[in-house]
């Protein structure tokens, strides 16, 4: 896997070296721009995803060698960390945390946690910037994080550089009161079909995290390849994990590697969810084990795209060993509170046998402490009302759905007419799948988590989450441009207020004002005429 992302920087830093206006004029002047054509002066107003309140003002703040990171508490100190691995590389400046209360003799960068959260909710933050510094206030470390990352837009686009840069880093003043409308915002990585080493899961985390995003959900096995080392059945990966779709070479994450992940991922207050998916989607543990099959010979392994025709036996007692197995050791491995088991096109079986093996299988997930997730399809077998159906449909008549909701089962919604990442985005672009239709960069903002499916309402919607399936995408920077453009939308659904996120024709001048930042961090993306990309 070519998790070349640092040296992508470097030459996209390169390349604009010389261009004296990286630091300030680049983009953010020209992305100051309302969709009148006027100047905007206010950056506070630019933000994605955009806050409940923003009030600017004239007092900026401009960070110095002198600047301090305080602190007033260990909980905000590994976020006070976090801050400083983005700001020192780009800044050159030292900025020591320092247990407060203190300032330096230009001022502070100050995070700390206030028992006062009425306004803000536990993921919310309030920041305030004046021409002594920059105070972040929120009730839980993730508020913080969430600050920190407003804090990190509101600065000048070289921030994102990972060497030094000369710049004024000055951060525009004002105000700003925030919290998300969904607590669950999510993102899903396919890593089946083809298999994604640590440091391209790292940095879809560290992308998750620039927006917003707090789930991670992993699809580890399928037809094509399984991707988790489980112990007591070591063929799943030393048979099951060597191919992927095309015939390339696969991989698997190691015991160690995927607490590596969950581990990179809590640093950056995401939750880590993984999906097993069963009883379908099924062929690398079928290619692995004889006797999972119902014929007793092991499978062909699978480099194809088909869906839907594999399935466990589930006439055979070693069937529900080996989930009880696998769910027992993932749960184990999973400090995060859901386990997804799948459910999707398990076309082979019978309702009855479907929901037959799902009787088994969900009790299984709640015995390790888990609540578990299924693809919508999980909810017609009728499962315990703390099974969360992940909506995957095309079209708001979904009748089913909306029953299950009215029993009290919550749902992510991952609509693929809109949050399936995986669609092309039109005819010309050449990755990606279109049974969904296509999804240019507006129909990824032209939607509402909680008003898609008729007869649903607000709560029972735990959050939206992009789906990013992986047939034909090979390398971080094919994900990189399914994700960019319209990944900050999706995830500006999941934080903004609704009132803020109905109007694409505001909304794309607030888009186009991030492409500065996603060429210095050397992100590939789309460049979808759609968008009034700066300087066009
Ligand atoms: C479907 C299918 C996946 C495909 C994906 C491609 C679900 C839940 N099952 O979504 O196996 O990879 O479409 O878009």
């Amino acid at each position: 896997m070519p998790d070349s992302t640092t040296f992508k920087r470097r030459r996209v830093l390169q390349s604009l070296a010389g261009f004296g206006a990286l630091s300030t004029g680049l983009g953010v002047g020209m992305a100051k721009q309302s969709s009148n054509g006027t100047a905007d002066s206010s950056e506070m107003e630019n933000l994605v995803p955009t806050p409940v309140d923003v009030k600017s003002s004239k007092a900026d703040y401009t960070l110095t060698e002198n600047t301090v990171i305080e602190v007033r508490d260990g909980e905000a100190t590994e976020v006070a960390e976090y801050l400083a691995g983005l700001l020192r590389p780009s800044t050159g400046y030292e900025l020591p945390i320092v247990e407060g209360p203190s300032t330096g003799p230009d001022g502070s960068i100050s995070l700390r946690l206030a028992s006062d959260s009425s306004a803000i909710q536990s993921q919310g933050y309030r920041l305030q910037v004046n021409s002594d510094g920059v105070q972040i206030r929120a009730s839980e470390p993730a508020g913080l994080f969430a600050g920190v990352q407003t804090l990190r837009q509101l600065l000048p686009p070289a921030i994102e550089a990972d060497t030094e840069q000369s710049a004024e880093w000055t951060v525009s003043g004002g105000r700003i009161r925030d919290y998300p409308r969904f607590t669950y915002r999510g993102a899903h990585l396919d890593v089946a079909r083809h298999f994604f080493g640590v440091e391209t899961v790292k940095q879809y985390i560290d992308y998750l995290a620039q927006y917003k995003v707090n789930h991670l959900h992993l699809h580890l096995t399928d037809d094509q390849g399984w991707r988790i080392e489980i112990d007591g059945w070591p063929n799943l990966t030393d048979e099951g994990a060597d191919s992927e779709v095309g015939g390339g070479s696969g991989g698997y994450y190691t015991k160690e590697e995927y607490a590596e992940i969950v581990q990179y991922a809590q640093s950056r207050f995401v939750t880590v969810i993984p999906e097993i998916d069963m009883p379908g989607h099924t062929g690398a543990a079928l290619e692995s084990y004889a006797e999972l099959n119902c014929d007793g010979e092991k499978r062909q392994e699978d480099t194809g795209t088909n869906v839907g025709d594999t399935s466990l036996c589930l006439d055979k007692e070693v069937t529900y060993e080996f989930i009880e197995d696998v769910i027992s050791e993932v749960a184990e491995m999973t400090p995060g509170p859901y386990l997804h088991i799948g459910g999707d096109e398990a076309h082979t079986l019978s309702d009855e046998d479907y929901n037959d093996f799902m009787s088994c299988a969900i009790p299984m997930v709640i015995e390790q402490g888990k609540r578990p997730i299924g693809w919508h399809q999980i909810l017609g077998a009728d499962p315990p009302e703390q099974t969360i159906g992940q909506f995957w449909g095309t079209s708001s008549d979904a009748p089913e759905v909306a029953a299950a909701a009215e029993e009290g089962h919550e749902l992510i919604m991952s609509p693929a007419t809109d949050a399936y990442l995986d669609m092309k985005y039109n005819e010309d672009t050449e990755l990606g799948l279109d049974w969904a239709g296509y999804t240019p960069v507006p129909d990824a903002y032209d939607w509402d988590p909680a008003g898609y499916i008729d007869g649903v309402d607000e709560s029972s919607i735990m959050g939206p989450e992009t789906a990013l399936w992986s047939e034909n995408i090979r390398t971080l920077s094919d994900i990189e441009f399914m994700l960019f453009p319209r990944f900050p939308g999706v995830a500006e659904l999941g934080w903004s207020p609704e009132a803020k996120t109905d109007d694409w024709d505001e909304f794309k001048h607030r888009l186009a004002a991030q492409a500065p930042r996603w060429n210095v961090q050397g992100v590939n993306y789309y460049q979808s005429p759609q968008v009034p990309w700066p300087g066009e």
